[in-house]
Formats: structure tokens, C-alpha cells, sequence
């Protein structure tokens, strides 16, 4: 088979991507080591940045999101017992979106399915060959026989774990990485958010994280160990820790019920330059993760397949290929000022037992500078709704 541009990876990289280049009539391919109902299935991200929602509308998969999100002026930090609102919309103009990635991966692979696109799901040991040249081709297994798809082009969107990254010579890639030594406990249940917009807690026990997925499916997170059990942790547990994070007005309205789901997520910072090995391109997870206290990831996703669309379409439409080979630097920047924002987020809202009293009167002091100056508060709006493309 020969294609134009073969994607590894059914996640909202690839998925998007493929939408994109589909509306502008440049065929694609998308295999997927996972089953349909696995990525399907999948609950991660749940903040879209504008940028992000113009993305899903230029690819035609908006119609929803704008039914069903829910658009948000403003963030709530809490630290010290108290709570101070961010007004993102007054210092910045612009306003985030509530929305979880695993609506957007519906909405995409349904339109995928309209379209009559093609995704081969579960596939087994997936190879890329020749991406220095121009028969750059993928080899993969189903059910046992191995296919061969040819390619223009090869987009890795196949996340952090993905056979992309790993295909490129050691010697062509630089990693930066930074691990967290705590990760965030998190839950999904059907009672209603204890507040109308989010908020991010700071307390000497650890981060707590009150978000939500509508008007009666609450989204709620706690610091915990990177190798902490879920079993250990049983609803009510969860629940009395979060109060114990979050400031009394808040705890008070904390309405409980049963969790359907329950998982432990890893922390981490990470970064791969460059992004473009000759004729294959990293996107999104396969080429940066950032800690989700800053909301980016699925958001850098989104930006990376914006460049990399209009760097497509243009080679398509007959243009240069100037596009195409300032992807990787066009894209690393705003990955970085992203990879900063998460950073330091981070830094400055979670428990580090290992640094003392004084790195934790430093955060109580960073927080209360942010929130008491408008430059700052300006300064931690802009790049929570999403720095320009
Ligand atoms: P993804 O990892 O989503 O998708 C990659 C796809 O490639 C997957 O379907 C995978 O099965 C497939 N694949 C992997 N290897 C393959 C191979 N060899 N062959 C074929 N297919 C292969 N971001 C936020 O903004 N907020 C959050 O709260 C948040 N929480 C997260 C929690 C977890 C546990 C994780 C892992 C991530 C979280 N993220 C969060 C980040 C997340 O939303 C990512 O940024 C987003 O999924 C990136 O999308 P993709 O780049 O498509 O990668
Ligand atoms: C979520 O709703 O899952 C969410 C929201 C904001 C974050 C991280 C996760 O920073």
C-alpha cells in the first residue's frame, strides 16, 4: 500500500491530524497498537485552551464541544485556608474550555468513521524504515501477517511509550527529562463539582485538584506516592484527604458517592529534540509530556498538529518545503514555554518532604505574590490559556 502520510497512533495527535488532512483532500492511514474500545475508553485531559477549540472547529468536530463544553473565565488557587480567584477572561481576554479529552476522541473518531477513513487497530510491532530517505515505509503485524504501508510521510503520534521516538538513531536525539518524585491520585464520579470552576490547592499534605467533566461528573485529584496502590485507596479515604487540602468554605460543599474510576498517574517533564528526522514527524506525547498541573499536554498536542498540518498542506498544494523543515523549531518553542509554565506550576503548588520548611514557605510566598500582583496574575493567566501559536 502507498499512502501520503501514514500516522502511528489513534490518540487526539493522530486523530486530529488526520481530520485536518483529510479536509484538505491528503489521504492518510492511521494504525493504532491498541483496541478501538481501549482508546476510546481513555480518561486523561480535561482543559482545552482556545487555540485547541479553534483547532476541533477547523477540523469539523466542534459540534458538540460547543453543546456540551463548558467555557470557564476563571481558576481558583488555594493556599493558606483561603482562595483567590484568577480572572483569566478580564486579564486576558481569552477563556479556557472544560471538555474532556475522551469526548474529543469520540467526536474525532466518529468523524473519522463518517468519513470512511481508515484505522487498523491493534496492530503488533510496528517498524519504521528508511526515514532518511524518500521510500520511507512502516511495517506492521495483524493478526499475525505482517502489512507494509509506503509513505510520503510518517506522523508519531504515538506517545510517550510509542515505536517513533525509539526508531531514531540514539545519536539524532536529545532528551531532557526531569521524573517527579510523587504522582496524582485521581477520580471520576457522577456528583456534582463543589465549585463552578477549577481549583488548584496547595497544602502542606499535598496538591489537591477540584475539576470536573460537566455540571453533575466531577474530576478530583490528590497528590500522592508515584508508586501508590489504588486499592489502598477507598472512596471515602480519598475524599477525607481531599478536604483536608482544600479550604474550609470549599471542604464544607463537598458532595461524595462512588467513584467509576480510580487511577495513578506519574509525573514528569520531558522533552526530544529535534521533532523531524527526515520524512517522520514527532507530535504531542511522542515528543514532550509535561505534569498535568499546568493543563498542556493534550493542549501541546494540538499546537504541534497545527504546525505540522499547515507544513503538510502547503508542501501538498506544490508550495516549499520551508514549512516542513521549520516544524521542529517552530513547534520546540512554544513546547517550551509550555514545559516552563508546567514546571513551575508544579514547583510551586506540591509537597517536596525532601526540601524542608523553607521551600515550603517559598511556595506559600510565590502564591501570595501571584495572586496580590496584577503582572503576575497576568503573567500566570496568559500562559494558562494557552500561549499563541
Ligand atoms: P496519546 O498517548 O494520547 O496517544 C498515543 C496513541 O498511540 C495511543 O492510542 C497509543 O495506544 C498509540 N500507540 C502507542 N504505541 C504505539 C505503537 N507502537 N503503534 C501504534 N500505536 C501506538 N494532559 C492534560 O492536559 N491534562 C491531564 O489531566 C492529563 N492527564 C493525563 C493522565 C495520563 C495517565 C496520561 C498518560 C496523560 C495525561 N495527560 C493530560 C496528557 C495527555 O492528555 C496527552 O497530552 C495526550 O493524550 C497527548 O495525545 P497524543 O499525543 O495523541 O498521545
Ligand atoms: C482534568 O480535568 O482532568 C484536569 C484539569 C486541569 C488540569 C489537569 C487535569 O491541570
Amino acid at each position: 500500500m502507498r499512502i501520503q502520510v501514514a500516522i502511528i497512533g489513534s490518540g487526539p495527535s493522530g486523530l486530529l491530524l488526520g481530520q485536518l488532512l483529510a479536509k484538505a483532500g491528503i489521504e492518510t492511514i492511521i494504525i493504532e497498537r491498541a483496541s478501538k474500545r481501549h482508546v476510546l475508553a481513555r480518561v486523561r485531559a480535561g482543559v482545552l485552551e482556545q487555540g485547541t477549540v479553534d483547532l476541533l472547529d477547523q477540523a469539523g468536530v466542534g459540534g458538540r464541544l460547543h453543546l456540551e463544553g463548558m467555557r470557564h473565565d476563571g481558576v481558583l488557587l488555594a493556599f493558606d485556608g483561603h482562595s483567590h480567584r484568577i480572572d483569566l477572561q478580564s486579564l486576558t481576554g481569552k477563556t479556557v474550555t472544560v471538555y474532556g479529552q475522551t469526548e474529543v476522541t469520540h467526536d474525532l473518531v466518529d468523524a473519522r468513521e463518517a468519513a470512511g477513513l481508515t484505522t487498523i487497530y491493534e496492530v503488533e510491532n510496528v517498524s519504521i524504515h528508511n526515514i532518511d530517505r524518500g521510500s520511507s515505509y512502516i511495517t506492521f503485524e495483524k493478526e499475525g501477517i505482517e502489512h507494509r504501508i509506503d509513505a510520503d510521510f510518517i506522523a508519531g503520534c504515538d506517545g510517550y511509550h510509542g515505536a517513533s521516538r525509539s526508531s531514531v538513531p540514539a545519536k539524532a536525539i536529545r532528551t531532557f527529562e526531569r521524573v517527579y518524585p510523587f504522582g496524582w491520585l485521581g477520580i471520576l464520579a457522577d456528583i456534582p463539582p463543589l465549585n463552578s470552576e477549577l481549583i488548584y490547592a496547595r497544602h502542606e499534605r499535598g496538591f489537591a485538584l477540584c475539576s470536573m467533566r460537566s455540571a453533575t461528573r466531577s474530576r478530583y485529584y490528590i497528590q500522592c506516592r508515584s508508586d501508590e496502590r489504588i486499592e489502598d485507596w477507598s472512596d471515602a479515604r480519598f475524599y477525607d484527604e481531599l478536604r483536608r487540602r482544600l479550604p474550609q468554605e470549599h471542604a464544607d460543599r463537598l458532595t461524595i458517592g462512588p467513584s467509576f474510576e480510580k487511577s495513578v498517574a506519574p509525573l514528569r517533564s520531558f522533552v526530544a529534540e529535534p521533532m523531524r528526522f527526515g520524512r517522520l514527524f514527532l507530535v504531542g506525547d511522542a515528543a514532550h509530556i509535561v505534569p498535568p498541573t499546568g493543563a498542556k499536554g493534550l493542549n501541546l498536542a494540538a499546537s504541534d498538529v497545527h504546525y505540522l498540518f499547515e507544513a503538510l498542506r502547503l508542501h501538498y498544494a506544490g508550495a516549499d518545503d520551508a514549512a516542513l523543515d521549520a516544524y521542529s523549531e517552530r513547534a520546540l518553542q512554544r513546547v517550551w514555554r509550555a514545559v516552563r509554565f508546567s514546571w513551575s506550576m508544579t514547583m510551586m503548588m506540591h509537597r517536596f518532604p525532601d526540601e524542608g520548611e523553607f521551600a515550603a514557605k517559598i511556595q506559600n510566598a510565590e502564591l501570595d505574590y501571584l495572586v496580590s500582583s496584577k503582572a503576575a496574575s497576568t503573567a500566570f493567566a496568559e500562559n494558562y490559556v494557552g500561549l499563541p501559536y
